[in-house]
């Protein structure tokens, strides 16, 4: 989803990326990753790749999500450091922060408090990613920047009921149910959690901006000891509301539960994005037209066609 999205960003603006599938490059395995360095040597690095997955996911396969995120971002960025690559853009995620951290969460509250028990790993491992880049600059002048969104949704996201995130979890069943006439839709978790999101085509033109700044003008504008960038809309929703603006665009007219076996996650994680405004970034996709569209994507090419 996130590469996809970079990817047409960068086409709008006349480049051409270098990419591989899943299938022609194993991230995992540093003898390909450097293999591909060498050979396609590029000046700069967008890190979309990683192993994500939602509550449940997180929470199934632990040792998974740390293992292969750790691996893939050592390997790449190890690579790119002995490959000479002038910038890189890593993508971390708005997990990275305490469970009870102030709202809105502000990029100095990384590592101030214990994180959230049901994605600690995944975090760990974006959190170990965001120390390389800030390590790396430090000792060797590398430009690598670090950003942090919030919960993404978009064309080419995962809607398998399980491992899926909530957004298009519930776009699915939503619609499954409009298309049914079932009269209940039930909710994981109690619906009073907040959550922040962001559509991908934002995210992208963040990406774009972020690695376009000179780096003057970015690393000024950072602390070299905590350079992330938060990356959301500034706004966020409760899961029950969520779920009740997913059921007009899908025009379910039936009844809402909620599970209160499955897990609510993080009661909040609204981001505070002042310091990616202060440097020439908002987002620009309003919530209810980002899902409207794709729904839209969804009926015409997504995983119900
Ligand atoms: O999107 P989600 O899985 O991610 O869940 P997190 C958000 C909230 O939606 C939780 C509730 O309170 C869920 O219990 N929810 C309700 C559902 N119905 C559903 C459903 O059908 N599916 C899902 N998945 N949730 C993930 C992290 O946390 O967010 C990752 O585990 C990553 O590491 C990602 O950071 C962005 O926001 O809770």
């Amino acid at each position: 989803m996130v590469g996809s999205a970079i990817v047409r960003a960068l086409e709008r603006g006349g480049v051409k990326a270098v990419c591989r599938s899943r299938s022609e490059l194993d991230l995992a395995r540093q003898d390909e990753v450097e293999e591909f360095f060498a050979t396609e040597n590029p000046d700069q690095v967008f890190m979309a790749a990683a192993r994500v997955g939602g509550i449940q996911a997180n929470n199934e396969f632990p040792a998974d999500f740390i293992a292969e995120n750790l691996l893939i971002q050592t390997n790449i960025i190890t690579s790119a450091f002995k490959a000479g690559v002038k910038r890189l853009l890593f993508l971390g995620s708005s997990c990275i922060y305490p469970k009870f951290a102030d709202q809105p969460m502000r990029e100095e509250a990384l590592l101030t408090g214990p994180l959230e028990p049901t994605n600690e790993p995944y975090a760990i491992a974006k959190i170990a990613g965001i120390k390389m880049c800030e390590s790396y600059r430090r000792q060797y002048g590398c430009d690598f920047r670090s950003l942090m969104p919030t919960n993404l949704y978009g064309p080419n996201d995962n809607f398998d009921a399980v491992t899926s995130h909530v957004l298009p979890a519930l776009l699915r069943r939503f619609h499954e149910a409009s298309a049914r006439g079932t009269d209940r839709v039930t909710v994981w978790g109690s619906g009073r959690p907040k959550r922040e999101f962001l559509h991908v085509d934002d995210l992208a033109v963040a990406c774009v901006h972020f690695m376009g700044l000179p780096a003057e003008q970015f690393w000024s504008a950072v602390d070299a000891r905590c350079a992330h960038v938060n990356i959301g809309t500034g706004t966020d929703i409760s899961i029950a509301d969520l779920a009740r603006l997913i059921a007009r665009i899908t025009q379910f007219e039936g009844a809402i539960g909620f599970d209160s076996s499955k897990p609510d996650g993080t009661p909040r994680k609204l981001l505070d994005v002042s310091r990616a405004t202060s440097m020439g970034w908002s987002a620009t996709i309003d919530l209810q037209s980002g899902i409207e569209s794709v729904y839209q994507w969804m009926l015409e090419e997504g995983p119900l066609v």
